[in-house]
């Protein structure tokens, strides 16, 4: 457990013990000088004292980071100095976001035009009010590849709304109208989308109850919960998908304080997810990439947010990349070996079964730290 300045110092105490102990061996061997072997011991003690009180001090400077981050820190020369968000990030509750699935699974698909659909908004709508947060419905006519025209509705929710650093988070609420990855039979049926929709929302509504428990002072969040994000051409045209987030990123608003980048959710509650750098994130901004994967690795997270990078994937952040200047990177579940999305893409298997805490926990906790890291670096520059 002990890293190895630690164990310096103990071996160092040690050895130190080894040499007094002999000098004051010699010094009595000869008979003479006994008051000078006091004296020595007296100075002995007080420097077994002085390092064990450093060793310790260590030892308590060691406990201050999270489990990955002490065993690099074990092979870091440099000592680091600790950085309290580790400390002072709310807890994420896997169990109330779990439920916020479920929630949403249980009003039955969120197809757009649907009973279930106009629920959700209203159900979101009131959740997020509930939370002191400033709540905007942007509606929108869109036409999708069928040539159906659609009233879409994105939810658009502020959190600190007068502050000036914002973060944007989103997702996509709507779910796909049809199983057209299933098996003939189940093809024209709507998916249950408790992954690819409900989960992004979920998490999205954890992070704002977490945030409850300390309110953050230096940072406002939008979050833009998309809708027709999932009524696209498979294998046509790119532009038919994300109908909800392409005009959102059209469309913003002139007096609105813009956010200074944004991060996406998509399918981030499977049991067997894995969130690759996704190359359309990585173009557009490495860097905050490269901070929330080495956030999730140090908490612990790195059999989810793997160290591989994929193609660009279409998703809401593209639209975002391309219209806007919010530099926004995309949290997807994507094999970049077998080149796909989650085992239950597009099929009506996609319901609670394959939904988990781990994953869900993994995913909101990461972006909770993310954001407090961000509070304590504001409050550096700004004390
Ligand atoms: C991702 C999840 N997408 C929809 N649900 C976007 C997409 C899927 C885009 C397949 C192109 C092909
Ligand atoms: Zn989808």
């Amino acid at each position: 457990m002990l890293k190895k300045s630690s164990l310096f110092i103990l071996q160092k105490l040690k050895l130190s013990n080894l040499y007094w102990n002999a000098k004051s061996i010699k010094k009595t061997d000869t008979g003479k000088n006994h008051k000078y072997t006091h004296i020595s011991r007296s100075i002995q003690q007080i420097a077994v004292f002085f390092l064990i009180l450093s060793s310790f001090l260590l030892f308590l400077t060691e406990c201050n980071s999270p489990k990955e981050e002490k065993n690099n820190l074990s092979q870091n020369i440099t000592p680091q100095k600790p950085e309290k968000f580790w400390n002072t990030t709310p807890n994420f509750n896997a169990d109330s976001c779990y439920y916020f699935v479920k929630q949403q699974v249980d009003l039955g698909p969120r197809v757009p035009g649907s009973k279930a659909h106009e629920k959700c908004v209203l159900w979101l709508k009131q959740f997020f009010e509930s939370k002191q947060c400033k709540v905007e419905l942007q509606k929108f006519v869109a036409t999708t590849f069928d040539k159906k025209q659609w009233t879409g509705t994105n939810i658009i929710v502020k959190y600190n709304p007068n502050n000036n650093h914002r973060i944007l988070l989103c997702a996509h609420y709507d779910t796909r109208p049809f199983a057209d990855r299933d098996e003939v039979k189940n093809k024209n049926q709507a998916i249950p989308g408790a992954n690819d929709g409900a989960s992004g929302v979920a998490v999205l509504m954890s992070v704002i109850q977490s945030i409850q428990q300390l309110p953050l002072k230096n940072i406002g969040i939008d979050i833009v919960l998309f809708d027709l994000e999932d009524y696209g051409d498979a294998g046509g045209d790119s532009k038919t998908w994300c109908l909800g987030s392409q005009h959102w990123a059209k469309n913003l608003s002139p007096t609105s304080i813009k956010p200074v980048e944004g991060i996406l959710l998509d399918m981030v509650g499977d049991t067997n997810a894995v969130f690759p750098k996704e190359g359309v994130s990585i173009q557009y901004h490495p860097t905050l990439v490269h901070s929330i994967w080495t956030i999730a690795q140090k908490a612990g997270y790195r059999k989810y947010f793997i160290d591989e990078s994929t193609n660009e994937i279409t998703d809401d952040h593209l639209f975002i990349n391309v219209y806007t200047n919010i530099p926004t990177i995309d949290i997807v579940h994507y094999h970049p070996q077998k080149s796909d999305f989650f085992d239950h893409h597009h099929k009506i298997t996609d319901d609670m079964k394959n939904i988990s805490k781990q994953t869900l926990q993994a995913v909101g906790q990461t972006l909770l730290y993310y954001l407090y890291q961000q509070e304590e670096k504001l409050n550096h520059d700004n004390p």
